[in-house]
């Protein structure tokens, strides 16, 4: 297992709608092994593909809560939202490719998601809480969509002035 690089906003490719995985065979399986690794290195509690410059629709995610918790790791390939709940939570959300900035974001409370697991399976499950906010997140990587887009223009301006100066920063070294 590898830890990969995570992108670090803003790059052209956090803002790409993602291919499809066409099928599921080892080199997806250890890309997804990688990706928990370096979630849960970083440490985050969801990555999907492209934050890690592989332009395919597939995120990994463990929010299972308390530091002693057993881990809950889940991989879902081309996950798709097949019902969302009128009602409607805020949530202070992060994003590992927007490191230390946080900011509130709406969205349903519950939602359904179907997708394939690592034996090509169909899943479906309804997630809520944290689950189900993290599970949109991610999804919206897959649609080259960030936290930010959710924002006021002015503060996701400021985001992104912040982060262009950090990576200045981290090319200087
Ligand atoms: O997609 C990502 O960038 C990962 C992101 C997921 C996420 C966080 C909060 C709301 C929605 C989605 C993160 O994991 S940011 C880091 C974080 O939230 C965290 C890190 C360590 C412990 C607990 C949370
Ligand atoms: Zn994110």
């Amino acid at each position: 297992m590898t830890i990969r690089n995570i992108l670090i906003h803003p790059d052209p490719r956090l803002k790409k709608v993602t291919d499809p995985v066409a099928s599921v065979d080892d080199n997806i399986r250890r890309l997804a092994d990688d990706m928990l690794e370096t979630m849960y290195d970083a440490p985050g509690i969801g990555l999907a593909a492209p934050q890690v410059a592989q332009m395919l629709r597939m995120i990994v995610m463990d929010c299972a809560k308390e530091d002693d918790a057993t881990p809950e790791p889940m991989v879902l390939i081309n996950p798709q939202v097949v019902w969302s709940s009128d009602a409607r939570s805020v949530y202070d959300e992060g994003c590992l490719s927007i490191p230390d900035q946080y900011a509130e974001v709406e969205r349903p409370t519950e939602v359904e998601v179907e997708w394939l697991n690592l034996d090509g399976k169909t899943q479906r499950e309804k997630f809520d809480g944290l689950w189900a906010t993290c599970v949109q997140h991610e999804i919206d990587h897959l649609d080259g969509k960030l936290f930010i887009d959710y924002l006021k223009p002015l503060k996701r301006q400021m985001i992104t002035r912040k982060m262009q100066k950090l990576k200045r920063e981290m090319a200087r070294g």
